[in-house]
């Protein structure tokens, strides 16, 4: 519809131009009252991906095959005009987050001031994946992960404000809206004028989604649902007006037992209420809540996703966020790197700068590896997503978990580099950090999610070993898929296992990063079949197994992710491409060294029985209420 050429080049003037302060007015509503960025985004709606088939290379993991389509070549999937549009929105939304927005102040006062939040309208940044018939900008993932890594680069707060909205608040709506609740319902929240909020926590059913106790019934006439219930920990929760609420439905039957339904509720529908808001460590200018409903009629054409489908619309609902949590702490590493860089290349001690000294080397370039990773992660999976692949969600929680936790570590050696000054509020850095602290523990915490990976592919590997087991009770129909199979055993049997080569996709001088990989990939995929083989539906029981299998899977992402994308920079001759290449290398090594040590300690003999004292530990400090043994004074 505005994909001319002429308006690109009109836009790019437009932006190029468009930081101009003038003195007597407030400044974000006279640099963005011109909706420059809803025209500019105009000029590249998303075009319509073709399915294809979904082949998640960490499913397949779990069966040590290589599934290379999702992951070699590295994906490309933004257009030239795509690319473009990103472009032009770049330089402009750094600068609001430059100029016009002030994190600390944020922090200190506990909120986003009514300026900002209009700048934030007006730029379009509430609505940034509504499709523009709705009234956003209609932006790809790629494009939202490109503009989502620069609000973590400044201010993680207001990133929870506008991600707790339109990542996880309307994304139901997104997603699982039929036409009429779009056409209702995007408009109030693409533009801002409306604020969404997603809401599942309760007081007694956090990481166990399923056993949330709010209750709808229908009524009488069968035209409202009856809600009760309360949340909490709501992010945006006393500042929405619309709200994603799941609670327990009676199943239509009157038998079986109450469904999770998913409704699109309306604060003015009347009877909710929210606590004040929450005295948090960090996120402190976003605003999270306690919810009460008392007695809310909410429409029945407000079931969101059909009735009883409701865990199945919060899970795609987290899935499909969890991507922009890794490109949001992209961002925030990419800027707490440039200023751990800057103050050592600054810093002088013992007569020489502090970046001379391989210590502080040491940490910079492992700063800098992990933001390599969680960068390859997070763009790996949206250009998937935007591919049309469908199963991710393996990819997702591996790309939530790597860059929370590493974005924390970048935080702590970012202060430790920076020293006194580092822990000086005015650095601006101890904010971060308390900021970063929750990315470790919502939208799933870590270690519920690294259970669900080991869980969700172990349960996908099982159904494949199902499958070998019906072959072999019809061995002459299934003569092929046999053979394979016994050769494979027979060289897992005489220890020659190279796994499958993965040279054809990677660059020559990676060879080495390439072989580990692959051979990470076979002992992965025979480790699963082992554990499966020797626990079978027990191994649901077995967490310090599951833990160590997800940290192998985590890891060998990781390494195909920058495998592929230092491959890809080194075939195209990127000015940077031997920096990445020896970060490939350096991470790669290590990580093939941790993937074969999680892998042994599932089945060596010294950390099963460790595995049971640590327990048996846990136990004694929890029947002791605390530490138990005597204190070294003996009083
Ligand atoms: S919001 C609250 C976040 N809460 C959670 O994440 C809850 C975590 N818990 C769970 O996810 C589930 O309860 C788990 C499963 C995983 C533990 N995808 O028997 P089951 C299927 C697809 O295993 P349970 C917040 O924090 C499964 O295959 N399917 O279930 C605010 C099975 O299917 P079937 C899934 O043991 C943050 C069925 O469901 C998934 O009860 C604010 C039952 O499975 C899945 N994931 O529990 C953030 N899981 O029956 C702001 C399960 O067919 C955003 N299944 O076999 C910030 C963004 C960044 C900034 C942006 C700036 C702009």
């Amino acid at each position: 519809m505005l994909r001319s050429g002429r308006l690109i080049t009109v836009m790019k003037h437009a932006a190029a131009n468009r930081y101009v302060m003038p003195a007597a007015r407030p400044a974000a509503v006279v640099l963005y009252q011109d909706q420059r960025f809803k025209a500019a985004a105009a000029a590249s709606q998303p075009k319509p991906q073709p399915e294809q088939e979904s082949k998640s290379f960490a499913m397949g993991l779990f069966k040590g095959q290589v599934y290379a389509d999702q992951v070699f070549p590295f994906p490309e999937v933004l257009t030239e005009e795509q690319k473009e549009t990103l472009e032009m929105l770049v330089d402009p939304t750094a600068k609001f987050f430059e100029e016009v927005n002030d994190a600390a102040k944020n922090d200190q006062q506990e909120t986003v001031d009514d300026e900002t939040l209009q700048g934030l309208r007006e730029m379009g940044a509430f609505g940034l994946q509504v499709p523009q018939e709705y009234g956003g900008l209609g932006l790809t993932n790629t494009q939202y992960a490109r503009l989502v890594e620069i609000v973590g680069a400044h201010d993680l707060g207001v990133g929870i404000v506008l991600g707790a909205h339109q990542s996880i608040g309307f994304k139901g709506i997104l997603l699982f809206g039929d036409k009429k609740q779009k056409e209702k319902y995007l408009p109030q929240v693409a533009s801002g004028e409306k604020i969404a909020a997603f809401c599942l926590t309760e007081p007694a059913s956090g990481s166990d989604a399923s056993s949330i106790r709010s209750r709808a019934v229908l009524s009488e006439d069968g035209k409202h649902y009856i809600l009760n219930g309360s949340k909490i920990w709501i992010s945006n929760g006393g500042t929405a007006e619309i709200f994603t609420v799941f609670a327990q439905t009676p199943s239509p039957d009157g038998k079986s037992k109450d469904k999770i339904t998913a409704f699109i509720v309306e604060r003015s529908f009347g009877g909710i209420t929210n606590g004040p808001p929450e005295k948090k460590m960090g996120i402190k200018c976003s605003n999270t809540a306690e919810l009460y409903f008392e007695d809310v009629k909410i429409p029945v054409e407000n079931v969101l996703g059909g009735v009883g489908g409701g865990f199945k619309v919060a899970m795609n609902i987290l899935n499909n966020g969890r991507f922009g949590m890794g490109a949001a702490l992209s961002g925030t590493m990419r800027a707490l790197i440039q200023k751990a860089a800057d103050h050592a290349a600054n810093r002088t001690q013992f007569g020489n700068t502090i970046d001379q000294y391989g210590v502080i080397q040491e940490k910079i370039a492992r700063m800098a590896i992990k933001h390599y990773v969680t960068e390859s992660m997070a763009y790996m999976i949206s250009s998937n997503m935007d591919a049309g692949s469908k199963e991710f969600q393996i990819e997702a929680a591996i790309g939530k978990i790597y860059g929370s936790e590493s974005a924390w570590s970048v935080a702590d050696e970012c202060i430790q580099i920076c020293g006194g000054m580092g822990f000086m509020r005015d650095s601006g850095i101890e904010r971060v950090m308390r900021d970063l602290r929750i990315f470790r523990i919502f939208e799933g915490t870590n270690d519920i999610l690294r259970l669900f990976i080991s869980l969700t592919g172990i349960q996908n590997a099982g159904g494949h070993l199902k499958e070998l087991q019906k072959a072999f009770k019809n061995p002459a129909a299934n003569f092929g898929v046999i053979v394979e199979e016994a050769n494979k055993r027979a060289k897992r049997m005489m220890g020659f296992t190279q796994g499958p080569s993965l040279a054809e996709y990677t660059h020559p001088s990676l060879s080495r990063s390439a072989s580990q990989s692959s051979k990470a990939i076979a002992e992965f995929g025979m480790s699963v079949e082992d554990l499966l083989i020797k626990f079978r539906k027990n191994i649901v029981h077995e967490q310090f197994l599951l833990w160590r299998v997800a940290e192998a899977a985590i890891d060998i992402y990781g390494m195909v992710a920058v495998l592929s994308r230092a491959s890809r920079s080194l075939n195209e001759g990127h000015s940077t491409a031997e920096h990445e290449s020896m970060m490939c290398q350096v991470f790669c090594n290590e990580a093939s060294v941790r993937v074969a040590e999680n892998l042994m300690a599932v089945r060596d003999a010294t950390n099963l029985s460790n595995f049971k004292k640590l327990s048996q530990i846990s136990k004694d400090v929890i029947s002791h209420g605390g530490v138990m043994q005597q204190h070294p004074l003996g009083f």
